[in-house]
């Protein structure tokens, strides 16, 4: 069987150490790896540049009369957290720079398929999969789809591939959306509240095919009988992001699921955007966004002794908070001369989102907003408090239902 669909040579190449890279560009809480490099960040790399990243690999040429061009590269590594390595070939894509196009693995022998399955949904989530058709060479097939990367294992009896390709939309063209559209996550679900699912997709276009930052996030809501849908795109001002996630839930209290969405934004403070979609009789509103009006607004200022205050102008309630821990870089900033204030000075509320998270304390099923804000002391790195609030939609508005003050870090 031809397992690559080219005819290529074999020269073996040694570059040096390996290095295995951290997973900080791909994002902090993902605290097992899926691979030494994320396939979100190599699919579209130079494969010279892999080369660089990777170090020492197995390095594949193509045969041509003039040259040898670079067309593969393999590397014997870590997968899924499996004991045993893995071998991974990088494939190039045939235009000139060659970039990786697809990641073939190839699975130890002595993992069953279901041990193989398990262990790779730990890491990207509930798997798709069965028997393959009868005419295809595999028997069975699994497959995943996961920050706008598709992963499909085949199993042909004797041994497990899998094939990792960048998730492009199919129906880029039916909404006039770029080609290189990323299908980041799907779901099924019924956001128009006629007791049929739609087809949820959320996708996003990057601004160069292994930029980690998307340039643009989109939804689209389709019928799966017609394939007929609408594209919504998210404010503009705020539908760039990494790392797009989903969840279904009522916010507004009719009964049908409510589409929110989150995306870091990754400034220097961990902030992200959030937005609300309601699809409720075909018609698309947005509920809420982290651009609407500010919730709560709060002010402040240094005290003598190594102290703030600030005022929640909402709840009109002054909070004081002790700084003694922080007295050391206090002095040696010049914000405290012997715990004394050198200058008047306010404290900083940038009013940015750290966390929203979707809660039902009463368990009705009508979810609210638990929202988290930080009120920052002498710069964007000085947290000094949380500010904890609770939104909650009524009567076709957001409504401050609580606020919650807890000092930074505790
Ligand atoms: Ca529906
Ligand atoms: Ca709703």
């Amino acid at each position: 069987m031809r397992r690559f669909g080219v005819i290529i040579l074999l020269i073996w190449i040694s570059w040096g150490p390996v290095t295995f890279e951290s997973a900080s560009t791909v994002g902090q809480n993902q605290a097992r790896l899926i691979a030494p490099l994320h396939p979100w960040s190599v699919l579209g790399l130079p494969l010279g540049d892999l080369v660089q990243r990777k170090g020492e690999g197995t390095v594949v040429f193509e045969e041509n009369t003039q040259e040898k061009i670079l067309s593969r590269v393999d590397y014997t590594e870590t997968w899924f957290g499996l004991d045993q390595p893995v071998k991974a070939h990088y494939l190039g894509s045939t235009t000139d720079p060659k970039t990786v196009q697809q990641i073939t693995l190839n699975f130890p022998a002595g993992v069953t398929r279901q041990e193989l399955i398990e262990q790779i949904s730990g890491f990207l989530g509930e798997a798709e999969q069965g028997k393959s058709d009868p005419s295809a060479p595999a028997k069975y097939f699994a497959r995943w789809l996961q920050k706008g990367v598709r992963y499909e294992l085949q199993d042909f009896g004797e041994y497990m591939e899998m094939y990792i390709l960048p998730a492009w939309f199919s129906g880029a063209e039916n909404y006039s959306l770029p080609g290189k559209t990323y299908l980041m996550q799907k779901a099924a679900a019924d956001v128009t509240g006629d007791g049929k699912n739609e087809q949820v997709l959320l996708l996003a276009e990057r601004f160069e095919d292994t930029a980690l930052f998307l340039r643009h996030i989109f939804l689209v809501i389709e019928d799966p009988q017609s394939g007929k849908g609408i594209c919504q795109r998210l404010p503009e001002e705020t539908d760039g992001g990494y790392d797009p996630q989903m969840q279904f839930h009522d916010f507004n209290g009719d009964g049908i699921v409510d589409v929110f969405l989150a995306a870091a934004t990754g400034g220097s403070g961990g902030l992200s955007y959030y937005h609300i979609y309601t699809f409720a009789d075909g018609k698309t509103v947005l509920l809420f966004s982290t651009a609407m009006k500010p919730w709560i607004s709060v002010k402040g200022k240094f005290l003598d002794g190594y102290k703030a205050e600030f005022t929640i102008q909402e709840t009109n309630q002054t909070h004081t908070i002790d700084l003694q821990n922080r007295r050391s870089t206090y002095e040696e900033i010049k914000v405290y001369r012997n715990g004394k204030l050198l200058e008047p000075r306010e404290l900083l509320w940038l009013g940015g989102y750290s966390l929203i998270t979707p809660v039902d304390p009463d368990g009705d099923n009508i979810f609210d907003l638990r929202v988290i804000q930080v009120l920052k002391g002498v710069a964007n790195y000085d947290s000094i408090a949380e500010i904890i609030s609770l939104l909650h939609y009524q009567d076709g508005q957001w409504i401050l239902a609580k606020v919650e003050v807890n000092p930074a870090g505790e």
